[in-house]
């Protein structure tokens, strides 16, 4: 008779966008899948994990989903017993456990491990921070810091087990990249062109860049999802921002994509050249991808996210002047705004030296290991 498996929850509170839920949907699929364990995943905002998994029923209290137990957390007022808590609790971006359920943590027996997943990001104080403990204020309960990040003194990134070979089984075989393309819609010169695919926040200088690319030297396609820079993409196009919709002017051309469900998303930055992402997960994917990308990071006050830019700029490419000033320009952190075709020329004349990099850079990351499994050893420590 085989153990009962380890039991895992994990709290997420979408706070806003998709990177919340993508980012706990990874680990509880790649937890279930790789290491057997048991997961519950407890979501705020079912709509929003529709976005990135069709198959979720937004109108479910409780669900499984790819052998997930997914269910809907609708507050903080439900009552939960001990045998309600699992042996080891999640909360992501430190969200408030209900605090039934963190009594009911603190009255069994053993006690769970308690976790908090924390952002990711490159600056240096995360190694100090990483796994510290944390006493809860009146129970009898510790919870400890995990931190994402980019060194061995981290938790790593998250990374499926086969991620690696899934993408060099789908670049081996043009035809099924060419496939793909077709499936979302593009045409053979589309996909012979320099193609870039283009997710950022609304405040990106999309209508500057799109100006240097339409007047650039090089056909380009440019897939952009739907909804996303949604004013520069319509001025472009001349009409609605539908998925499907495309207009070329001069060298560029811009085609809507529908919102794809997240493996996809993997294969459309694998099958591009460059990437623009975003936020949290997609940053990561593209770091994942092996191909060059440029990051939009998600806002914060008093400018705090130019510091982390920089931090992470300074462990990527310390070292690629050109990459520098697209990515502090494309966040408006530039000290000397240079023009979108300046930019984009040094940035192309580097282009070999930024795909070295991002090859170079992947290879080191992997180093760290996963985060999950990093995630999982730590607790086992603790328990
Ligand atoms: O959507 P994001 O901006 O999300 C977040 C949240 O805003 C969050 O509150 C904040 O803390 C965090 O950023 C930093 O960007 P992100 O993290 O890249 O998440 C997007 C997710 O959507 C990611 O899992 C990839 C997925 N995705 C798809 O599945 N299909 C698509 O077509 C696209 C464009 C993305």
């Amino acid at each position: 008779m085989s153990a009962s498996p380890l039991t895992l929850a994990i709290f997420c509170k979408v706070v806003d966008n998709y990177g919340d839920i993508g980012i706990c949907w990874r680990l509880a699929r790649q937890l279930q899948r790789e290491h057997g364990v048991a997961v519950t995943l407890w979501v705020d905002d079912l709509a929003s994990f529709r976005r990135i998994c069709p198959e979720v029923d937004i109108d479910a209290a409780t669900q499984q989903v790819q052998g997930v137990a997914v269910h809907h957390w609708r507050g903080q007022d439900d009552d939960y017993t001990p045998a309600d808590v699992a042996d080891i609790v999640i909360e992501f971006f430190a969200v408030d456990i209900p605090p039934r359920y963190a009594e009911a943590m603190a009255a069994r027996t053993p006690r769970p491990v308690w976790l908090n997943l924390e952002g990711l990001t490159a600056e240096e104080w995360v190694e100090g921070c990483h796994r510290l403990p944390s006493m809860h204020p009146r129970l009898k309960l510790t919870k400890h810091f995990f931190f994402p990040g980019f060194t061995n003194q981290t938790g790593g990134l998250l990374r499926e087990a086969g991620l690696a070979s899934e993408r060099e089984a789908f670049l081996g075989q043009p035809q099924q990249v060419r496939a793909f393309l077709h499936g979302l819609g593009l045409p053979d010169a589309e996909i012979d062109a320099y193609k870039v695919s283009l997710f950022c926040y609304p405040h990106a200088p999309v209508a500057e860049l799109f100006a240097a690319w339409q007047g650039g030297g090089e056909r380009l396609t440019c897939l952009v999802p739907e909804g996303v820079a949604a004013g520069a993409v319509e001025a472009f196009l001349g009409g609605p921002g539908r998925a499907g919709a495309v207009a070329t002017r001069g060298n560029l051309t811009v085609r809507v994509l529908p919102f794809v469900p997240q493996p996809d998303y993997d294969r459309l930055l694998w099958a591009c050249d460059l990437n623009f992402v975003r936020g949290e997960d997609s940053w990561v994917r593209a770091q994942w991808a092996g191909k060059p990308f440029v990051w939009h990071i998600y806002p914060q006050d008093e400018n705090l996210h130019h510091k982390k830019l920089r931090a992470f700029l300074g462990r990527y490419a310390p070292d690629i002047d050109s990459l520098q000033s697209v990515m502090l320009q494309w966040n408006g952190a530039a000290a000397h705004p240079a023009s979108w075709s300046e930019l984009w020329s040094a940035l192309q004349g580097d282009k070999e030296r930024i795909e070295t990099r991002s090859r170079v850079w992947q290879a080191r990351m992997l180093e760290n290991g996963d985060l999950a499994t990093n995630l999982l050893a730590f607790a086992a420590s603790l328990r």
